[in-house]
């Protein structure tokens, strides 16, 4: 791999880290039956293992989690237009919430609802058109707070919710909006999320914002990652990012109504920072170096590095943890080898306008491969453990080892040298 451009606001320091060093600190780390003397430093350099994971995640390679019965897109043909799926017949409905509710003082308003009964409900060519002129791109890793493995990170490409937003005239008492996706008209199928006004209104310099998303790498939406629109919150796990999105609602209930809270899930929990470890062949020949790979999504709280522990299968329960950092994947050299083609990184949020270089590595809410390499181990039974360590030097799992506020626990696995 080639050395990324140096840029001013980014530091290096945090993802290289000699190869070398790495293995020795992985032996010097006092674990019984292991060499000490691998790195001779006359011996052959090993290939280094290919970065396992691309940047992009291809359309088709993301993990699926999508309810419904069918799912909306098993849909084909005049079922698939019935649905209102197709570009020509997706519409999205913007309204403000009637219902009556105790907990409310005054209902929301807004002066300019869209809606298919009167033939103003929002069309993708206005969507489209939006986009000229206020449309944003960014990279974000998609993760369910439920799933110890990511989903996949695309490019994505939309209008802020904010922009679409000001379509509808006045907002009067809002207080949060929220939002489905086609679910066949079956309210036990309907899977909504929320977030609050301001959410929506106000972005923070530098932030990514909530918005309706139509390009994935470069490529219309495809009905499988929930186009032709999909509404992607850049800060929330998958849960917020709903597929198929058709209607968009304004409330002055002040409350998260979001189908996954009464699931037992935290509506409000960010994206976590979170290793994750790649399997391992069962059975690894002494003399070869043990490749550890693995993926990281930078949430919240950012990230510092991953580190691993590795200790033998027959060591006692209550020996010292030596946790040791591993290398993690550089910025590209070339952005254009890994944008889709026509995309410039000066273009996309969380990039220096100017170099077309990241502002921070890895990006915001978005995921790099990490890699260690094990040399000289003796033969037996290994375990090891990876972990994220965020920017307030909080390892994983804390700050927040409940797992309803987003899967994170330790991953562990196990091999032998033979
Ligand atoms: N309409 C709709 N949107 C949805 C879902 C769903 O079931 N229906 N699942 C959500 C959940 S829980 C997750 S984790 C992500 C998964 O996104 P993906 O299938 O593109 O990987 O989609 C979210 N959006
Ligand atoms: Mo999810």
């Amino acid at each position: 791999m080639k050395p990324p451009t140096p840029s001013h606001s980014l530091t290096r320091r945090n993802f290289v880290r000699a190869g070398s060093a790495l293995a020795a600190t992985a032996l010097a780390s006092g674990l019984p039956g292991t060499a000490q003397a691998a790195e001779a430093p006359t011996a052959p350099k090993p290939a280094a293992p290919a970065a396992p994971h691309p940047l992009l995640t291809p359309a088709e390679k993301f993990r699926d989690v999508s309810r419904g019965n069918p799912k909306p897109h098993s849909l084909k043909g005049d079922a698939l237009v019935q649905a209102r799926l197709t570009p020509e017949t997706w519409r999205l409905e913007i309204t403000a919430d009637a219902t009556p509710n105790p907990a409310i003082k005054e209902q929301a308003g807004l002066s300019t609802p869209l809606t298919l009964a009167d033939g103003t409900a929002l069309d993708l060519p206005t969507l489209l058109k939006l986009g000229e002129r206020h449309g944003v791109k960014y990279l974000k890793a998609m993760q369910c707070l439920n799933i110890p493995a990511p989903l996949g990170q695309g490019l994505w490409e939309g209008v802020p919710l904010r922009e679409v937003l000001r379509l509808c005239g006045q907002l009067r008492n809002v207080r949060r909006i929220y939002y489905w996706g086609f679910h066949h008209h079956d309210p036990k199928q309907l899977f909504q999320s929320s977030v609050s006004y301001s959410q929506a209104m106000e972005t923070a310099p530098g932030e990514l914002p909530a918005f309706l998303a139509y390009r994935l790498n470069g490529e219309p939406i495809s009905l499988v990652r929930g186009g032709p629109v999909r509404m992607v919150i850049p800060w929330a796990h998958g849960f917020k990012s709903i597929k198929w999105l058709q209607r968009i609602v304004v409330t002055n209930d002040y409350r998260a109504n979001d189908t996954y809270a009464e699931q037992n899930n935290d509506p409000e929990a960010p994206l976590k920072t979170a290793a994750y470890l790649d399997n391992l062949p069962a059975k690894i020949p002494a003399g070869q170096p043990v490749h550890l790979n693995g993926l990281v999504i930078s949430g919240l709280s950012g990230l510092k590095r991953v580190e691993y522990s590795l200790s033998r299968a027959d060591a006692k329960a209550d020996a010292p943890e030596h946790w040791t950092a591993t290398q993690l994947e550089a910025p590209p050299a070339d952005w254009s080898a890994v944008l889709p083609a026509g995309v410039s990184s000066r273009q996309i949020l969380g990039f220096n306008p100017q170099t077309g270089q990241p502002a921070t590595w890895p990006l915001r809410y978005s995921m790099v491969s990490w890699s260690a390499s094990l040399k000289g181990l003796a033969p037996g039974k290994y375990s090891v453990r990876a972990r994220a360590v965020d920017l307030n030097d909080f390892a994983q799992p804390e700050p927040r080892p409940i797992q309803k506020s987003g899967r994170n626990s330790l991953e562990t696995r196990e091999f032998e040298v033979v």
